[in-house]
């Protein structure tokens, strides 16, 4: 091993072991760190104005974390308990903003992981909001809308004295879509007296923006179309195999179909379905009401399209040229891989926060066949939405969804270039999107935190 790669290894570790032994058991946190600080402090050794200012230890413990009991009854009279949480991680450039998780195995560790890829993310996007992350160890599946309403309710009655629209701005997330966030509006609303924008992801017909539920499947669709142009790749009859069937999962195949490539998988955790010709929209559409209105498994879903269904099985053996992962964190691991590579498939851009292992986004990098694109560029189209959702809001104006589609293109193209600008070799291998990504956010963080002090 050379002398400066020797000197890095070693302040990789000494950084690691740090966090470890103050953040003991949370893996998902140490995963996510580890793949910014491996890019990060290499950058930071070699710039003056960041050596000394202790930024990436600054950025890896949050502002704060609040966690709290969430009480409510439910269809039965039962009093149920349940714990909710907020991570608010850095407002150095905006108001805290992320989105609300309900997941029965959702722990601090995977809020925290969250929260901290929100910061770089929220940077990436070029509008002023700061990270943020937060949940329940809730799971809607189990519950009756009336159920679901109380528990919003209730966790609401808590969240309430740390949210607001200059202060803390959440959002959906896994298991939190637009009927949770109206219940959780709702009753800020009516505990405030005060009707203004302290969520994102509203109904339309309340402060709500046009596009938001679409933007985070739609703007990766942006992003990759932006990778493939670069590549001289066409999408137009490409293969794209999807993980998921919730709220990415979907927009993220509607966008692919427009634009011509077929959709061969979708997903849930139970098992995959597979079509070689591919999904049309009508399909899609089938798809979406049965599994977001009716609840019903992917196997269903199947049943009634008559295709493949295979249990316990992940997208990831089929053939493809694209393979977007959009269900949740480690889902495509080092194997699934190296299954990808050998079949062929050229492009991974993350529609999940962390979807990939760090086994298998070292496969993916040492592949020079291979474009990967982390998701805090890939699916910051929702948190951008948000963002206009907020300046709609702070505005008291509705914008068309023409404009909101014409702004989230101009932000993930731009995003695109910022990657291009830190992650390009210049040697005609892949752009390093992850390294670009991880740069190009934390100098915004990073110039922002260094003029307003040490805090
Ligand atoms: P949804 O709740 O709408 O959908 C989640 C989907 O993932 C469901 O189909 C679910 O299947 C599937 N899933 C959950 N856990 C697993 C698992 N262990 N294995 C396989 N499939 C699983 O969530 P979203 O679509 O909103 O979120 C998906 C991902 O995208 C998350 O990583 C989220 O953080 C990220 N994201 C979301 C944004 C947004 O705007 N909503 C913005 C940016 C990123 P099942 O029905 O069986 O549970
Ligand atoms: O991971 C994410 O970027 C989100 N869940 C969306 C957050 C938001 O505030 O819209």
């Amino acid at each position: 091993m050379s002398e400066p790669h020797a000197a890095q290894s070693s302040a990789l570790n000494d950084f690691m072991d740090g966090l470890v032994r103050r953040n003991p058991g949370q893996d998902e946190f140490h995963q996510a760190v580890h793949e910014v600080a491996c890019d990060l402090l290499p950058f930071i050794a070699e710039h003056e104005k960041y050596r000394d200012a202790m930024l990436l230890e600054r950025m890896t413990e949050p502002d704060r974390i609040v966690s709290f009991r969430v009480c409510w009854t439910d269809d039965d009279n039962c009093v149920q308990v349940n714990r909710g949480w907020r991570v608010q991680f850095n407002n150095a450039i905006g108001p805290y903003k992320g989105g609300l998780r309900f997941d029965p195995e959702v722990t601090e560790s995977v809020l925290k992981f969250l929260g901290f890829e929100q910061c770089f993310k929220n940077a990436l996007t070029g509008l002023p909001i700061g990270g943020a992350k937060g949940g329940a160890n809730f799971d809607p599946k189990q519950h009756s809308d009336t159920e679901i309403m109380r528990f919003c309710q209730a966790l609401m009655n808590t969240l309430v004295h740390y949210v607001g629209p200059n202060q803390d701005i959440p959002a959906g997330d896994i298991g939190v879509g637009q009927r949770e966030i109206g219940y959780l509006f709702g009753q800020y609303r009516s505990l405030t007296r005060e009707f203004v924008g302290a969520l994102t992801g509203k109904g339309v017909s309340f402060g709500g923006s046009e596009l938001r539920t679409e933007a985070t499947g739609f703007g990766v669709l942006y992003f990759v179309k932006d990778m493939a142009e670069r590549l001289d790749r066409d999408l137009d009859g490409a293969r794209v195999a999807i993980s998921g069937a919730g709220n990415v999962a979907c927009h993220a195949a509607r966008k692919a179909i427009e634009l011509g490539a077929k959709v061969v998988t979708l997903s849930d955790s139970k098992g995959m379905m597979h079509g070689r010709d591919g999904l049309d929209a009508e399909q899609l559409a089938t798809a979406q009401r049965m599994k977001g209105e009716h609840r019903c498994s992917i196997e269903q879903v199947a049943d009634e399209l008559g295709w493949r269904y295979h249990e316990g099985a992940k997208p990831w053996g089929v053939e493809c040229d694209i393979a977007l992962p959009c269900a949740t964190q480690n889902e495509l691991d080092g194997d699934d891989a190296k299954r990808l590579l050998d079949n062929g498939c050229w492009l991974v851009a993350e529609g999940a926060n962390m979807p990939c292992t760090a086994e298998a986004v070292e496969a993916f990098q040492q592949d020079d066949a291979m474009s990967y694109a982390p998701g805090k560029a890939a699916n910051a189209g929702g948190v951008a939405v948000s963002g206009l959702e907020r300046a709609q809001n702070a505005q008291h104006l509705v914008w068309t969804r023409d404009r909101v589609d014409e702004e989230l293109q101009r932000i993930m193209r731009e995003i695109h270039d910022r990657c291009v600008r830190h992650g390009g070799n210049g040697d005609g291998r892949p752009v390093n999107y992850r390294k670009g990504a991880n740069i190009a956010g934390f100098e915004k963080l990073a110039d922002a935190m260094l003029a307003q002090g040490v805090l």
